[in-house]
Order: structure tokens, then C-alpha cells, then sequence
């Protein structure tokens, strides 16, 4: 088989990818190792920047988005017995959208679908072959058949356990990496939302989340040891625990609902170093990972490929390499804004493993400014809900690029494409 782009990954980058390259003409197969099932079920994030929101909505993906979507303007801060809302709108002139990260790859994957496009399940990439050359391999197995997929260029968007990381030669790369000493706890529950805004908690016994994925389901979360057996955590423990840690507020309770589904994630910051290598390109969890508190993984996984479909557009419909070979320097800039801000969301906001006082003080301090100063919620909101290049992450840098990459025997080919082308409330604490 051949096409243009190899994607390894059918999650949110890799699909996204597919939909943008098949909007610029571009043709690409898109490989998963997992059911299409498995994909279209897996419960992970439900928080949408306005960015990504936009993107969707701009490539034809917002039909039941907006429908479905809950457009959330603030979130509410609960510590020390007080509770304090970001009016994230009324400080930034943006909004986030709930809505869940398995609906935006349900709603990808018919897209792809309907376009005619390709995407193969149940197909394990095993290894890539041939990056330094113009025509890349992509070897899968699947049937209990090894196949391959030549292409001009390989997309890894294969998430963090994936193979295309580790295809880079050794010493390439440089990874930065933060782990924590907790996890959380994530519960789906058949219960209608006690809240309308999703609520941070800081509690002395942990931290907790209060979030929601329609009128009648809620999405909550629990800090919880890394470690920790799902066994040991039956309904009624894992309400009391929420009762103790959310319900701090005075004439404030939680609705309980039967657990529909349990899961334990682990808590890592990490970021690999370039986030390209000759015809290979780095998307979304393949080569960087932050902790969910800031609700940024699937966003930067979208701004991602926002970014490489404009610089695969551009080589192959005018011959220009500089997006493409820009684009580890630009996507990178992002990267390291969200990375930072889960990282403070992180440390602000959850019990930390050694139990410093001096440092339980300074968490309550930083909250208290969030929760008092309109300036510090103001970086708090424009991060949360996600900051425009423009706004702080500065213009894609204009980089010397080298003279030979990507290699020029690659046909340019304008306008190039598949069969599948397309032409293509409550007050505010601050006054
Ligand atoms: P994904 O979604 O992991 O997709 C990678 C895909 O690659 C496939 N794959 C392979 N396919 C073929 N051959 C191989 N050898 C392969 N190896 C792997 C996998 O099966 C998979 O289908 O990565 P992608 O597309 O980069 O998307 C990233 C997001 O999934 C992730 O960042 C978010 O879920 C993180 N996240 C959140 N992000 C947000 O933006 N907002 C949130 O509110 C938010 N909350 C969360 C989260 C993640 C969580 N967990 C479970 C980690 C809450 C939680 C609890
Ligand atoms: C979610 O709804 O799953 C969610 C919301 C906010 C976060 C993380 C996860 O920070």
C-alpha cells in the first residue's frame, strides 16, 4: 500500500491529522492497533479550548459539538472552606467547551469515514524503516500478516506507549521528564451534576475534581496513591471520599449515581526534544505528556496537527519546507506553555507527598491570589482556556532551515491528492 502520509495512531492527533490533510487535498492511512470499538469507548478528557473548539468547528466538525457541547464560562476554586469562581470569559473573551474526548474521535473517525478515507484497526505498527530516505515504511501486522505502507512521510501520533518515539536513531532526542507522587482515581457516575462549572478542590486529604459529561452523567476524580488498587476503592468509599473532599461548602451536597466505569491515571510531565526527525513528525502524546489538572493533553494534541497540516499543505501545494521544518520550534512553544501550566495546577492544587507545612501555606496563598487578584485569575483563565499564538507564544519563528531537508527528490506535487479529495452564573469575585 502507499499514500502520502503514514499516521500511526487513530486518537485525537492522528485522526485530526487525517481530516486536515484530506481537506488540503492531501491522501493518508491512518493505522490503530485497537478496535475501532475500543477507540470510539476509551473515557479520557472532556475539556476543549476555544482553539480547539474553533478548529473543529472550521473543518466541518461542529455539528454535534455544538449541539452536545456544554460551553462553560468559569470554574470554581474550592480550599479552606471557601469556594471562589474564575470567571474565565468575562477575563479573557473565551470560553472552554465540555465534551468528551471519545465524541471528538467518534465524530473524526465518521468524518474520515464518509470522506472515503482510510483508516485501519486492529493494524499494529511493529517498525518504521527508511526515514532518511524519501520513501518511509511503515510495518504492520495485522491478521497475523505483516504488511507495509509506504509513504512520504510518517506521522507518529501514537501516544506515549507508542513505536514511532522510538524509532528516532539514539541521541537525537532529549526528553525532559517530571513524575508525581500521586494519581487519580477517575469515576464516571449516572448522576446528574451538583455543579454547574467544573470545581478544583484543594483539601487537606487530597485533591478532587468535579466534572461532567452531559445533564445526566458526571465525570469526578480523586488524588489517590500511584499505586493504588481500584479493588480497594468499591461505590461507597469512593462517594464518602468525594463527600469529604468537595462537600466543604456550606448548603452544598453531591448527587451519587451508579459507577459506570473506574480507572487509575498516572501523573507525568514529559517532553521529547526535537519533535521531528528527517520524514518523521512527533504529534500529541508521542512526544509530550502533562498531568490532567490544566485539562491540556487533547488540546495540544489538536494544536499539534493544526500545525502540521498547514506545513504539509504548504510542501505540497507550493514546495515550501519552511513550515515543515519549523515546525518542531513552533509546536514546541505551546508545548512548554501547557506543560508549565499543569505542572502549577498540579502543584497548587493537590497534597503533596512529604507533607511540608511551609508548602501546604504557600498552596493556600497561591490559591487565595487566584482567587482575590483579577490579574493572576487572568493568567489562570487565558491558560486554562487556551492562549492564541499571538497572545504569548509569539509568532512562528522564521527559521533558517536546512537547504536539503526534506530531501528534494520527493516530487512537489500541487494540489496533489487521493481519491477522497475535497476542494476543500453566579458573580465574579472580582470587581
Ligand atoms: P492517544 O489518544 O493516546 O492516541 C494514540 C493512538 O495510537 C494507538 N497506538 C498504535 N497504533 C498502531 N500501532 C501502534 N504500535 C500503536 N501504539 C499506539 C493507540 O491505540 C491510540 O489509539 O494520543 P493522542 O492522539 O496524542 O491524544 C492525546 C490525548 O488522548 C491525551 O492527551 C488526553 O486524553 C489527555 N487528557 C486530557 N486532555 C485534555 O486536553 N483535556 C482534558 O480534560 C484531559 N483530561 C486526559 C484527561 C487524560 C486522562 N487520562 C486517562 C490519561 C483526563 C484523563 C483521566
Ligand atoms: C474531565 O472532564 O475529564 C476533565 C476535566 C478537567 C480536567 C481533567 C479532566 O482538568
Amino acid at each position: 500500500m502507499r499514500t502520502q502520509v503514514g499516521i500511526v495512531g487513530a486518537g485525537p492527533a492522528g485522526l485530526m491529522l487525517s481530516h486536515l490533510l484530506h481537506r488540503h487535498g492531501i491522501d493518508s492511512v491512518v493505522l490503530e492497533s485497537r478496535s475501532r470499538d475500543h477507540v470510539e469507548h476509551r473515557v479520557r478528557a472532556g475539556v476543549l479550548e476555544q482553539g480547539s473548539v474553533d478548529l473543529l468547528c472550521r473543518t466541518g466538525l461542529g455539528e454535534r459539538l455544538l449541539r452536545e457541547g456544554l460551553r462553560h464560562e468559569g470554574i470554581e476554586l474550592r480550599f479552606a472552606g471557601e469556594s471562589h469562581r474564575v470567571p474565565m470569559t468575562e477575563l479573557t473573551g473565551r470560553a472552554i467547551t465540555v465534551y468528551g474526548q471519545q465524541e471528538v474521535v467518534k465524530d473524526l473517525i465518521a468524518a474520515r469515514l464518509a470522506a472515503g478515507g482510510t483508516i485501519l484497526f486492529e493494524a499494529d505498527v511493529v517498525r518504521l524503516d527508511g526515514l532518511d530516505s524519501s520513501s518511509p515504511v511503515v510495518r504492520y501486522r495485522r491478521d497475523g500478516r505483516e504488511e507495509e505502507l509506504r509513504c512520504d512521510f510518517v506521522a507518529g501520533c501514537d501516544g506515549f506507549h507508542g513505536v514511532s518515539r522510538g524509532a528516532v536513531p539514539e541521541g537525537v532526542l532529549t526528553s525532559y521528564e517530571r513524575a508525581y507522587p500521586f494519581a487519580w482515581l477517575g469515576v464516571l457516575a449516572a448522576a446528574a451534576p451538583a455543579v454547574q462549572e467544573l470545581v478544583y478542590a484543594h483539601h487537606d486529604r487530597g485533591f478532587a475534581l468535579y466534572s461532567m459529561r452531559s445533564p445526566e452523567i458526571s465525570r469526578l476524580y480523586l488524588q489517590v496513591a500511584p499505586d493504588e488498587d481500584l479493588a480497594a476503592w468499591p461505590d461507597a468509599r469512593i462517594w464518602a471520599e468525594l463527600r469529604a473532599r468537595l462537600e466543604t461548602v456550606p448548603g452544598w451536597s453531591l448527587t451519587e449515581g451508579p459507577v459506570l466505569e473506574k480507572s487509575l491515571t498516572p501523573m507525568r510531565s514529559f517532553v521529547v526534544e526535537p519533535m521531528q526527525w528527517e520524514r518523521l513528525f512527533l504529534a500529541g502524546d508521542a512526544v509530550h505528556i502533562v498531568p490532567p489538572t490544566g485539562a491540556k493533553g487533547m488540546n495540544l494534541a489538536l494544536a499539534d496537527v493544526a500545525l502540521l497540516g498547514d506545513a504539509f499543505a504548504a510542501w505540497y501545494g507550493h514546495g515550501r519546507t519552511d513550515l515543515l521544518a519549523g515546525y518542531s520550534t513552533t509546536a514546541l512553544r505551546r508545548v512548554w506553555r501547557a506543560q508549565h501550566f499543569s505542572w502549577w495546577m498540579t502543584s497548587m492544587l493537590h497534597r503533596l507527598a512529604h507533607d511540608d507545612p511551609y508548602e501546604a501555606k504557600l498552596q493556600t496563598a497561591t490559591l487565595r491570589y487566584a482567587a482575590t487578584s483579577r490579574a493572576y485569575a487572568t493568567s489562570l483563565a487565558e491558560n486554562y482556556v487556551g492562549c492564541p499564538r499571538s497572545d504569548h507564544l509569539g509568532p512562528a519563528p522564521a527559521e533558517a532551515q536546512p537547504p536539503t531537508w526534506p530531501p528534494r527528490d520527493t516530487p512537489c506535487r500541487p494540489g496533489a491528492g487521493g481519491s477522497d479529495a475535497t476542494t476543500t452564573q453566579r458573580r465574579s469575585t472580582y470587581s
